[in-house]
């Protein structure tokens, strides 16, 4: 395939000349194509077929044991000056990067195949849509590509006519991890990574692309790169509205995407438009609509069965492939909370004996096309997007955090945002359950300083009268005995409700330190197992905990220096101040 771009026919060239691989291939994006790499998978034992009568098309992929969540230590944005990537990520001068990347990558793809991936992030035809080319030497990337992206023939067509788009360069190497690292090169929209196959490390259209990178562009075009579903929720009334939500890496977006209303809601329908990055444009009306930047889902395994999300259940039951699960010895997949089965090997390909911890990796996932979702939303390919009601941060606190609260307005909103703390999840390498800062999910995937991020937030505040209300939620709380207080899942459209009810100023609301509660009457819980006194513990306002929240929030806030808008420091002592 030949291509009438310029600068992307030398790059290839360049590239090809600095990794030396056997071939160089141009994806197309067919079916065929698609099939062809799966095969050559299991023939050299990438993949593995799973049973065919209950899992057609589906096949199993284990990474290497090294290798198996995002490294964000590892992960580094690039820019001329230090401070335009932020304490919030890991910094090298661009030109030192460039040289040791050039250097691992010299000669790192002889013998093997070189792909190349043109993909478009968003529908072919949106203007708000945007390219990028990955060259990878890993049939598995091509593969996941192909389920997660628009990617082939018809994205060049689009690269070609638009003529920008970002370049991604990306090899296994030999997957030792002193020699990984994942480089972004915003002001050349560049991306280089080296030594990972999994994930968030290796389908740079994702993590890389699509919220590093893009969060960047984002700023100097005048919009925004989350990581957030969308999501619609349809009354039985027929009144819909499109929520876009932010909550750090495994803590629910693809949960909350794909909501099935529980029984008492009958006549309520919720569809999925994007379950993990929403890019916002303000409309010339001031209207903030949404579009997803990608065409299928990268999502955690454990935990999925017919109760807690039966959608997902039944979408990666054909044409998925699975990476880092346990079998069965009848060669089905198996992961933990899974209801029929039981494990023969674990995510290793080990015996399961019960005693070398989970048979499925705690961070084992999915990829599938968004079109096997039975509550796809066909408006996930509208070029124009969905129009936001709502934004809802959330995070994973069996603590303080109530229920559900709502910002008093948009700049209060941001400081909420800012607010996001979260406890830490297989998703990323290192400890797991430890609270962390994630302002608005995106302390992983901010392509610069969050102070300048922060700026650009409260930039929208003079450019629009109509812009969505701002929420906070979590799912997450617990008692002493670690026993969760809300049951979640599919139950957490009662509390959709309340936002909803809360946009359309039908309902009123508790005016607390730190923003509006819900009146306890006004969470509907008919039909809802739960126990006497939860729901009030849930909606409640620890005031000497929120005082020490605030307090390590500002600490938190100095680190960025004078960078950090006098908005959101007024914001903030404003809280202190009720608080106090
Ligand atoms: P990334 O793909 O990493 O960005 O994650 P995500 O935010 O899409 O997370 P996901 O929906 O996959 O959820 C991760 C884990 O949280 C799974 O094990 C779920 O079972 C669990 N989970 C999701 N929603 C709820 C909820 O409402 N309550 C409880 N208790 N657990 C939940
Ligand atoms: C996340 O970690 O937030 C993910 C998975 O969505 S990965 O693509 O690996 O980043
Ligand atoms: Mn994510």
């Amino acid at each position: 395939m030949a291509t009438s771009n310029e600068a992307l026919k030398q790059w290839i060239e360049e590239v090809a000349g600095l990794t030396n691989p056997a071939n160089v291939y141009w994806c197309d994006g067919s079916e065929e194509e698609y099939q062809s790499l799966i095969s050559t998978m299991l023939q050299s034992g990438d993949l593995f077929k799973l049973k065919a009568d209950t899992y057609p098309d589906c096949y199993l992929h284990r990474s290497d044991p090294t290798d198996v969540a995002r490294v964000e230590h590892l992960t580094f944005v690039c820019t001329p000056d230090a401070a335009d990537a932020g304490p919030n990520n890991n910094w090298m001068d661009p030109a030192q990067a460039r040289d040791k990347m050039d250097a691992l990558f010299s000669g790192c793809m002889e013998g093997r195949i070189m792909y190349v991936i043109p993909y478009c992030m968003g529908p072919l035809d949106s203007p708000y849509s945007r390219c990028g080319v990955e060259v990878t030497d890993s049939a598995y990337v091509v593969a996941n590509m192909r389920l997660m992206t628009r990617m082939g023939r018809t994205a060049l067509t689009r690269i070609e006519k638009d003529g920008k788009f970002v370049r991604g360069l990306h090899s296994t190497g030999d997957l030792n991890p002193d020699r990984r690292f994942i480089m972004h090169y915003p002001n050349d929209l560049m991306i280089q990574s080296f030594g990972s196959g999994y994930g968030g490390n290796a389908l740079l259209g994702k993590k890389c692309h699509a919220l590093r990178i893009a969060s960047w562009q984002a700023r100097q075009e005048g919009w925004l790169a989350e990581h957030m579903l969308i999501v619609e929720v349809e009354s039985p009334e027929g009144e819909k509205h499109y929520l876009a939500a932010a909550f750090p890496s495994a803590c629910g977006k693809t949960n909350l995407a794909m909501l099935v209303p529980p029984e008492s809601y009958a006549g309520w329908k919720v569809r999925t438009l994007g379950d993990d990055i929403a890019w916002l444009h303000l409309d010339d009306s001031g209207q903030l609509r949404a579009i997803n930047p990608e065409a299928g889902y990268f999502g955690v395994v454990p935990g999925t069965n017919e109760d807690t999300n039966p959608n997902a259940n039944k979408m990666i039951q054909a044409h998925t492939i699975f990476t880092n699960v346990a079998v069965t010895a009848d060669n089905e997949p198996w992961w933990e909370a899974k209801k029929d089965g039981k494990p023969a090997l674990d995510w290793k390909g080990q015996p399961y004996t019960g005693s070398n911890g989970p048979a499925a990796h705690p961070n084992s996932r999915f990829t599938v096309s968004a079109k096997q979702n039975p509550t796809y939303s066909p408006l996930a390919d509208d070029p124009a997007g969905v129009p936001i009601s709502a934004i809802i941060f959330g995070g994973r606190r069996r603590e303080l955090a109530p229920l559900v609260y709502q910002a008093t307005d948009w700049k209060h909103g941001i400081l909420v945002g800012a607010s996001v703390a979260s406890e830490t999840t297989a998703a990323a390498t290192g400890q797991v359950g430890v609270v962390r800062r994630d302002p608005m999910a995106m302390k992983p995937f901010c392509g610069y300083n969050f102070a300048d991020y922060w700026s650009h937030w409260f930039s929208f505040n003079e450019k629009s009268d109509k812009l969505p209300k701002i929420f906070h939620v979590n799912w997450f709380r617990r008692d002493q005995n670690g026993r969760f207080l809300w049951p979640g899942f599919g139950e957490n459209l009662r509390v959709m409700r309340w936002i909803i009810d809360r946009c359309e100023d039908r309902i009123d609301a508790v005016e607390t330190p730190i923003g509006y509660l819900p009146n306890v009457d006004d969470i509907d819980i008919e039909g809802l197992d739960i126990e006497d006194g939860d729901l009030t513990t849930l909606l409640s306002v620890d005031k000497q905990g929120w005082y020490e929240e605030m307090q390590t929030l500002g600490d938190y806030l100095r680190e960025y220096g004078d960078r950090v808008p006098e908005e959101l420091e007024l914001e903030h002592s404003k809280i202190m101040r009720a608080l106090g």
